[in-house]
């Protein structure tokens, strides 16, 4: 016997009520025995993907337990983004003697003649669009699937009332501590709240600039700076800053660490930014500038982030608590393993000022045994933690 079978892809993240309604809506409407459930895998540098495969896999199986529906990880266990054709081919390889139906939305449905190798997929798959109830009258999504699709293969239309339920409206609520019950199933809510999925979302300037510093940056220093970021947002939480904002500079201070000199330059030279003769020899004061200036011009960003990647490097006499916690971060961050590296953690356990006195001691020490200038901000800002240290 012919089975109908179901195909229906996403990033579930979380899946939602939307999506169980529609998948159970799916199933009753198109006579299916089975519907495949398939989690597309995720960049994973763009950043779009915000909780682990493995998480979105399990939500979905907690949302809809019944034995007509089945999860599949064939996307995520390939990797990389997934084209629709080798999907479809996938499951037609699995079902070679069903009825298989691929959904889609109807704003795809519209374009779906500029889908990679849509011809390929109508031959091998009946399209399914759903359709909302609302301006976009059936008779045309009809009429555009007739002139344009149906000489391929077959495309079923499909009217459904969505629930008004977004996952990146779930993810906010998360975010924010609200609820979200009814939104996700109970399970699902336990699940995320189980796991802490969600809470620690990133914003999304934080995600544009994290995504321009993993261009900028070796796979080595975009590592270390979500390690500074993490290190920052525990050390606001310990004495009481602001962790987003800590977490933010932490992404974004060393983003120019790589530019090369004459690059900085010309950034110095547009800012009409002068260098004291010590700054012109140091080059490796610059990326904290450099830093500033980039990210000044690039990213509206509040005066207090921006100083505190400006002051990364040498420190200065007055900092900021946000100042403080940076400096501090990029010398406990977990990537680091200098010598003396926990002794530095366990300072920064009881206050922020004997961390920063040990980090400044240390950077003296260092230059001076080398030979290299010492930049009067480090010592203003060593001078001043000796002087008021009780
Ligand atoms: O960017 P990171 O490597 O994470 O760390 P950082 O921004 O603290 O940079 C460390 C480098 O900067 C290291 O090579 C020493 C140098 N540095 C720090 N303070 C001074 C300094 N160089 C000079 N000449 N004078 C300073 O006061
Ligand atoms: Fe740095
Ligand atoms: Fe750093």
């Amino acid at each position: 016997m012919k089975n109908n079978i179901g195909i229906f892809g996403g990033s579930f993240d979380p899946m939602h009520s939307g999506h169980i309604k529609l998948a159970k809506f799916l199933v009753k409407e198109l006579e299916l025995s089975k519907l495949i459930i398939v989690p597309a895998a995720m960049s994973p540098f763009k950043n779009v993907s915000h909780s682990a495969d493995k998480d979105r896999l399990e939500m979905c199986r907690l949302s809809l337990p019944e034995a007509c529906f089945e999860i599949s990880d064939f996307e995520i266990s390939r990797g990389g983004v997934s084209y629709s054709v080798d999907t479809v081919s996938h499951f037609r390889e699995a079902y070679p003697q069903d009825e298989l139906y691929l959904i889609i939305g109807e704003d795809q449905l519209l374009i779906f003649d500029k889908w990679f190798r849509w011809k390929d997929i109508l031959k091998t798959v009946t399209l399914a669009a759903v359709k909302r109830n609302d301006e976009t009258s059936l008779s045309s999504l009809e009429e555009f699937a007739d002139k344009n699709l149906r000489a391929f293969g077959r495309v079923v239309l499909l009217p459904f009332e969505p629930l008004e339920v977004s996952s990146t409206e779930i993810r906010g609520k998360i975010k924010n501590g609200e609820s979200v019950a009814g939104l996700v199933s109970p399970e699902t809510e336990d699940y995320i709240i189980k796991n802490g999925l969600y809470k620690n979302e990133m914003n999304e300037l934080d995600s544009i600039i994290l995504a321009d510093v993993r261009e900028r940056l070796s796979d080595f220093r975009y590592n270390h700076s979500l390690c500074v970021a993490e290190a920052a947002r525990k050390l606001a939480l310990r004495f009481g800053g602001d962790e987003k904002k800590a977490y933010t500079a932490g992404i974004a201070h060393d983003i120019l660490k790589e530019l090369p000199a004459e690059e900085a330059e010309k950034l110095f030279e547009e800012a009409g930014a002068v260098l004291t003769p010590l700054e012109k020899h140091s080059k490796k004061l610059w990326h904290a500038m450099a830093g500033e200036i980039y990210l000044r011009k690039h990213y509206p960003l509040p005066e207090d982030i921006l100083s505190a990647v400006r002051w990364h490097t040498t420190g200065k006499e007055n900092m900021t608590l946000l100042e403080k916690i940076i400096f501090v971060a990029d010398f406990i961050s977990d990537d680091r393993d200098y010598n003396g590296v926990e002794e530095m953690r366990e300072r920064a356990k009881t206050s922020l000022e004997l961390a920063m006195e040990e980090g400044l001691r240390f950077t003296i020490e260092d230059l001076s045994r080398e030979c290299r200038p010492i930049h009067p901000d480090t010592l203003s800002a060593y001078n001043q933690i000796i002087l008021e240290r009780k």
